[in-house]
């Protein structure tokens, strides 16, 4: 090249920028990866060190207007200091001491709940008290009125997930307090509404891969009992050392909500799973059972109340020393109404499998 030419260049890629032009040519191998290059990084916060500083907070720091929910955000260090688990999933530690109540309020970003430990608080979601054990599943869906009230004398975890990041990408978050007269919604006569109008179902072997559904499960709470049950009828029906169960809409089968899945995952004692990658985030919270994960050939041991995140398109496999429930949340319904989903078996009982599922 001549050195005029060069400078010609040079004055080429100076005028573009000038005016707010980018050319394709110098980073489409940034943009067009050829897989998921996600910024969260494989990462696992323990019970052990997070409920401590639950507890910490619940001594120093009421629950009241102002400061709204006690909760303590995971914050995926490959994020730059964002406060989500990943790219596209917020994932938290929410505690109540005896007595507290979160004030009502309500939000474009949808959310779930997976009790941990505690009893006596329930959550009202547009006028239904739904209760919460530990292992049940509460929804509180985008733009759904909700509150937590402990009405008990034992402080409450539970961990939150929400689909926040994927509706600040969009630039689409609204959040509005209840506009009283209390901070709470009226406690109905009956608790649990949802749950009395659709007893049974709601509980799809495997992952959904079929109908996707814009609307929210009207099911606003899944029992654990419910849960493990099913879990225990499915896996004595093989040996396989994973179990599936993802909770749907009763109605149309779909996830629960337009933008989550949520699912059980139970790994056999003893066993290990075949390693698997998607396309998509994952936050997984374990609620009994001790066992490890390989995340992109790094391992994580975990055991009840942990959480971990397995970003997009890491391969994952779990180890279970004694048979573990792990829960798991992930922003999978919104790739498949986008046609985008894939994921691959790398491994093990099944064939090697690359399934694409356009819309
Ligand atoms: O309980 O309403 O973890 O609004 C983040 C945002 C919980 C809640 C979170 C929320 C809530
Ligand atoms: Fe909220």
């Amino acid at each position: 090249m001549t050195a005029s030419a060069d400078t010609e260049l040079d004055e080429l890629y100076r005028d573009l920028d000038a005016v707010d032009l980018r050319p394709l040519w110098t980073i489409t191998e940034q943009l067009l990866t050829p897989a998921p290059r996600p910024r969260a990084v494989p990462w696992l916060w323990s019970a052990e060190t997070m409920k401590p500083l639950a507890r910490r907070a619940i001594r120093l720091v009421p629950v009241e207007r102002g400061g709204e929910r006690r909760v303590l955000s995971l914050q995926n260090p490959g994020l730059g200091g964002l406060p989500y688990a990943a790219g596209t999933l917020w994932g938290a530690l929410q505690c109540l001491g005896p007595r507290e109540s979160a004030p009502a309020h309500r939000h474009s970003p949808g959310a779930i709940r997976f009790v941990l430990e505690g009893s006596g608080v329930w959550t009202t979601v547009d006028g239904d008290a739904c209760d919460m054990h530990p292992g049940d599943l509460v929804l509180t869906p985008a733009y759904a009125w909700h509150d937590h009230v402990n009405g008990g004398d034992s402080e409450m975890f539970w961990f939150d997930g929400l689909d926040l990041p994927v509706v600040e990408a969009l630039d689409a978050i609204f959040f509005e307090g209840y506009p009283g007269p209390g901070e709470q919604q009226p406690e109905p006569a009956e608790h649990n509404r949802s749950e009395r109008a659709h007893t049974g179902g709601g509980l799809h072997a495997g992952h959904v891969d079929g109908p996707l559904d814009p609307a929210h499960s009207p099911l606003l709470v899944y029992r654990w009992t419910d849960t493990d049950a099913r879990l225990t009828e499915l896996a004595a029906l093989d040996d396989d050392p994973l179990t599936v169960v993802e909770f749907t809409n009763p109605v149309t089968g779909a996830s629960v909500l337009p933008t989550l899945s949520c699912a059980v995952h139970r790994v056999r004692g003893g066993a290990r799973s075949a390693p698997v990658r998607r396309a998509g985030n994952a936050v997984v919270v374990v609620y009994r059972g001790r066992g490890s994960s390989v995340i992109d050939q790094k391992r994580f041991d975990w055991g009840p109340g942990d959480m971990f995140v397995v970003p997009s398109w890491s391969a994952v496999e779990h180890a279970a020393d004694e048979q573990a429930d792990l829960f798991v949340l992930s922003d999978a319904p919104i790739l498949r109404a986008l046609g985008i989903y894939r994921e691959q078996t790398l491994a093990g009982p099944q064939a090697v499998t690359d399934r694409f599922t356009p819309r």
